[in-house]
């Protein structure tokens, strides 16, 4: 199984800033997604909330049963120690993703405490990046 975590304010994808984030929902991404991920599953989980996301994270992340997990923190990349104390702790390769190119975006948006206890990171190529990230959990090898 790969889980994909969103982090807060990633339940509004589509319905606001469509010139930054697109304007596709999530929800209709990921069914596209589970059609082209061939029978293996996605669980998904989205919160605005950084307790609940550090739950999740100790949740999947320790499950035997989940070959990775895809997470876009959202604005909590810039400044959740918790997150990433969270991501460090487990065994299950996290792969971080971000819809936006947040290198060429404010300052504030350019770090991320996320991404060095992550296997790798993606940014700025759209919902697309999801499924590259499914893509090398899936067959990290290749
Ligand atoms: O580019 C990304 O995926 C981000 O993680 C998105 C976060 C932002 O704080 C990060 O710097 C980069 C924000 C998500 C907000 O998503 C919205 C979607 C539609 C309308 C409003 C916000």
């Amino acid at each position: 199984m790969i889980v994909i975590i969103n982090g807060p304010n990633l339940n509004l994808l589509g319905q606001r800033e469509p010139n930054v984030y697109g304007q596709r929902s999530f929800e209709d991404y990921l069914c596209e997604l589970r059609q082209r991920a061939d029978g293996i599953e996605i669980m998904y989980f989205q919160s605005n909330h950084e307790g609940e996301l550090v739950d999740a994270i100790q949740k999947f992340g320790f499950d035997t049963s989940v070959t990775g997990i895809v997470f876009n923190p959202g604005a909590y990349s810039h400044y959740s120690i918790a997150l990433r104390d969270a991501v460090a702790a487990i065994p299950v390769p996290v792969v971080e993703v971000h819809i936006s190119n947040i290198a060429a975006r404010e300052e504030f948006r350019h770090h991320s405490v996320i991404s060095a206890v992550c296997r790798g990171t993606i940014a700025g190529l759209g919902l697309d990046g999801y499924r590259l990230a499914v893509a090398y959990l899936l067959a990290p090898d290749l």
